[in-house]
């Protein structure tokens, strides 16, 4: 049971933020993770008090006395390894987290795998979770629980552990009542949700649609618009829109504009550029934004030679069957694409199949004409609002699907729908032509939006969120109107 300097704060994600590497000859480095949640969240590990679980990766290579020390150093750090069996990886993670529920919360039924395998070790892997988080939190330790990995989490934390106050946070879409009822495990899922006090979201969409699988489901009832009821205790529902280091960015992509790292995307002189950055999953839209660059070409002759799409890719989950298929897709419309319109001194689309390094990243920010934000469906999207803070410059157009989460929060992007192929052309050909004055104007209000929610504001805002929702959880009659936000909490 937790001791006098136990942790007052728990944080759980799937990964740790720190990327273990095991080299040829044995030896163990460490690597803080940069970007997305680890950002967030890392200022919070400062405090003695606070402790991260999760998996720390693959380290299979590791005999018994290595891994003791890779341990310690890692708990020196307040993060807690949580080690996964191979067997664990390939079915919790792989075949249920990302083969199941990754393709059912993005709204992607045909996707779903004939025979869906891996609940049984998803289920042993949650409550792996649950019992460290319950023997290292202090009594009315506050827990935050992060993603779709480990929705069962505050379920089984709730009954090991009544005392705790239970954050969940999830950073993808929740999809409408018609498609998670496809879930065969729905209900195991719903319940282990409800266990927290508070679950955030990013979007308002996505809490009613949330609010409105708990009203179809006999387990709870939705009180207020706002929380839902069951098992005699609240849950508050609130939407918290993830922001980005914008410091950060802006800082990286000011000192590119300085050197050369901005000039050297921008070769031949005089070239367009337009870019996607993008993990390599069939959520982002690549394959779509690749036709409506090619019908962009198609019908415009004039803008070939003087257009270049620059598509970075970082590649990922290659062991689940369905991004095999996707990422031959996409290799195929490249070739296509290039086949038909390069020339011996031009080549339309520059492919980079490699994760790139943060200032890499803030230069290429910095550079562009026009970024392709054109997922199908995504949680949020980060790398339109990295984009934004890289631009002190006010120069850039955003070209963001309306199917991002982020499009709630970034109007003034140029918003498309990118299932319309000849929409999304017109759209790219605008913005392309965009007068300066007009890029000038919609790049500061996004600017003004990005920088005022940044990452730390957000973490700051959900656990505070937290303790407001703990603090009625156990009421007969909720004192909430609506739900919890992220914009009245900062
Ligand atoms: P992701 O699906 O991973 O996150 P996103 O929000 O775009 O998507 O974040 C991707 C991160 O990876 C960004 O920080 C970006 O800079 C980085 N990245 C992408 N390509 C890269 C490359 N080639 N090299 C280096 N870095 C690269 C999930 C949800 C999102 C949600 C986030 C946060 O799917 O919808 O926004 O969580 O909640």
């Amino acid at each position: 049971m937790a001791g006098p300097s136990a942790p007052r704060l728990v944080l759980a994600a799937n990964r740790l933020p720190v990327t273990v590497r095991v080299s040829t000859v044995g030896k163990v480095t460490l690597a803080e993770s940069v970007g997305g949640v680890a950002t967030g969240l890392l200022p919070l590990l400062k405090d003695r008090q606070v402790r991260w679980v999760g998996w720390p990766g693959v380290v299979d290579g590791l005999g018994p006395s290595e891994r003791t020390r890779l341990d310690a150093d890692l708990r020196r750090r307040r993060l807690e390894p949580l080690h996964l069996a191979p067997h664990e990886v390939e079915e919790y993670y792989e075949d249920y987290a990302n083969g199941v529920l990754w393709p059912l919360l993005h709204s992607f039924p045909d996707r779903l795998p004939l025979e869906p395998a891996g609940w049984p070790t998803y289920q042993a892997v949650n409550a792996r979770f649950a019992q460290r988080i319950a023997a290292l939190a202090v009594p009315g330790a506050r827990v935050w629980v992060h993603d779709y990995q480990l929705m069962l989490v505050p379920g089984l934390l709730r009954t090991m552990r009544p005392d705790l106050r239970i954050g969940f946070f999830l950073h993808v879409p929740f999809p409408g009542a018609d498609i998670f009822r496809l879930l065969p495990q729905r209900d195991e899922v719903l319940r282990g949700l409800l266990g927290a006090d508070l679950i955030g979201l990013h979007t308002p969409g996505y809490v009613r649609n949330l609010l409105a699988v708990a009203s179809a489901a006999d387990l709870a009832s939705v009180e207020d618009g706002s929380a839902i009821r069951h098992s005699g205790r609240l849950t508050s529902l609130g939407v918290f829109p993830m922001g980005v280091d914008a410091e950060r960015f802006e800082r990286l992509a000011t000192r590119a504009g300085r050197g050369g790292g901005v000039k050297a995307f921008r070769r031949p002189h005089g070239v367009k550029i337009l870019v996607g950055v993008d993990r390599l999953d069939y959520t982002k839209g690549i394959p779509r934004r690749l036709l409506a660059y090619e019908r962009l070409l198609d019908l415009h002759p004039e803008l070939r030679g003087h257009v270049r799409l620059v598509q970075v890719a970082v590649p990922s989950r290659d062991r689940v069957p369905a991004y095999r298929s996707f990422h031959a897709e996409v290799e195929r419309l490249i070739r296509r694409i290039n086949g038909r319109f390069a020339t011996t001194d031009w080549v339309p689309v520059h492919w980079i199949e490699r994760p790139m390094e943060a200032d890499a990243l803030a230069a290429l920010y910095r550079a562009v004409d026009v970024l392709l934000v054109t997922p199908i469906r995504d949680g949020m999207n980060l790398v339109a609002k990295e984009f934004i803070a890289s631009r002190p410059d006010e120069d850039g157009v955003l070209l963001l699907s309306e199917f991002a989460g982020a499009a709630d929060e970034l109007a003034e992007a140029v918003i498309i729908n990118p299932y319309d192929i000849d929409g999304a052309a017109t759209a790219i050909a605008q913005a392309l032509a965009m007068p300066r004055a007009e890029r000038r104007l919609r790049m500061r209000a996004l600017r003004e939006r990005v920088t005022a929610r940044g990452i730390t504001a957000w973490a700051e805002a959900f656990l505070e969120g937290l303790d407001r929702a703990a603090a009625i959880a156990g009421e007969a009659r909720p004192r909430l109107a609506s739900p919890l936000e992220f914009e009245r909490l900062v």
